[in-house]
């Protein structure tokens, strides 16, 4: 099954939204497969963030992820990467269409509550960088025979 890494930012979860975020991921039919609160290392972000680290704007991306505990994920579903990417929304919340979690839950890019992989490529990349194989738990969700064609 598809998989996809998530992270609720530090702002996310200063504010009290984890469940409100999870909750979105959750009813959509998602599965959360790994999660863990926790402070990202420095060398994680950059690794996390490698696309980014020449970037004008890195150096304040990285204290802001590092201001605080994220909630690190990895949901599961036909398609987790390009269905998550359309319930968080554009990256920028002032232009991510209501109903998404960074349109209804977020003002500004450097304050934007959550990340979400943009490609196979970028979630196996990232899952390897924040979970360890012994993190994830298998399980059914009990609806998902309801939830597949
Ligand atoms: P993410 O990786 O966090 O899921 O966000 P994204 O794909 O929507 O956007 P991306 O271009 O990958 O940017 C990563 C994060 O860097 C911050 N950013 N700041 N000031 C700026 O111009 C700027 N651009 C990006 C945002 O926190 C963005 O989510
Ligand atoms: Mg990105």
């Amino acid at each position: 099954m598809d998989r996809t890494f998530v992270m609720i930012k530090p702002d996310g979860v200063q504010r009290g939204i984890i469940g409100a975020v999870i909750s979105r991921l959750e009813a959509k039919g998602l599965k959360l497969v790994a999660a863990n609160l926790t402070m990202i290392s420095e060398e994680k972000v950059m690794e996390h963030y490698a696309e980014h680290v020449a970037k004008p704007f890195f150096p304040s991306l990285k204290e802001y992820i590092m201001s605080g505990p994220v909630v690190a994920m990895v949901w599961e579903g036909k398609g987790s990467v390009a269905i998550v990417r359309k319930l968080v929304g554009a990256t920028n919340p002032a232009d991510a269409a209501p109903g998404t979690i960074r349109g209804d839950m977020a003002m500004e890019t450097g304050k934007n509550v959550i990340h979400a992989s943009d490609s196979d490529e970028s979630a196996a990349r990232e899952i390897a960088i924040h979970f360890a194989n012994a993190e994830f738990v298998a399980y059914a969700r009990l609806d998902e025979p309801a939830l597949y064609e």
